[in-house]
């Protein structure tokens, strides 16, 4: 019997920059080589201090590094948690967590075309009412135990396949996802997989990882 669905779009790439970078230029050329590896819809700037909040000047100052390098290379610039931020630098839009400003504000802030997305951790309910509020996409996780972030919460498989079952906005899978772990979460529904360690501490360097997880995306990809 065939499906009354059309296929699902083939999974991609959704990359976080690491906590700390000690070395932005260097870094720059790193990225260079990593969204030259293979497809990569999306990068967070993800910078945090000691305390896990946002490190701003540290955020600034790759955001002023990164953002027109990868947007040049057909690269989504996310930035987490700040709206002033993401304003300042021209970023395509925001990451919001629980704790940061509503959806609602970002919207009203950055505008209809910004793509605004917020975290739902394992909760159904936070991404139902992320995408009442206008959320353009919702992340789940932690799928996967993960030192990048230090309080997570445990999600099941079974978000991703109930969510994409019933709703039309995109869902990312995040927390701990390596290119030999993430099979499961795309067959399961995910629409992006968020990595950060995954791809900047793979055994064979970032670019490599970049074309591990797409060679799995590839051959997952429905028909
Ligand atoms: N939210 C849940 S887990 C996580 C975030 C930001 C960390 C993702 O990093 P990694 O290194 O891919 O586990
Ligand atoms: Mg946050």
């Amino acid at each position: 019997m065939s499906s009354a669905l059309p296929p699902r779009p083939r999974t991609r790439l959704y990359l976080i920059t690491p906590p700390q970078i000690a070395d932005v230029a260097g870094f720059a050329k790193t990225l260079e080589a990593v969204l030259a590896a293979g497809d990569v819809a999306s990068l967070q700037l993800r910078l945090k201090g000691a305390d896990g909040m946002i490190d701003m000047p540290a955020t600034r100052e790759a955001g002023l590094a990164l953002t027109a390098l990868a947007q040049e290379a057909g690269v989504a610039v996310l930035v987490n948690d700040s709206l002033e931020l993401a304003k300042e630098l021209g970023a395509d839009g925001v990451h919001l967590g629980w704790d940061d400003e509503p959806v609602k504000t970002a919207r009203k802030l950055l505008g209809p075309d910004a793509i605004i997305g917020a975290t739902a951790k394992n909760s159904y309910h936070k991404a139902m009412q992320a995408g009442e509020d206008g959320a353009d996409y919702v992340a789940f996780g932690a799928f996967y135990p993960t030192s990048t972030k230090l309080e997570t919460v445990p999600a099941e498989l079974e978000l991703l396949q109930v969510w994409q079952a019933a709703m039309l906005i995109p869902c990312v899978a995040i927390g701990g996802i390596t290119a030999a772990n993430a099979a499961p979460l795309v067959t399961a529904g995910a629409d992006f997989i968020a990595v950060s360690s995954g791809v900047w501490n793979h055994a064979e360097g970032p670019a490599a990882a970049v074309r591990a997880f797409n060679a799995v995306f590839d051959a997952l990809e429905e028909a």
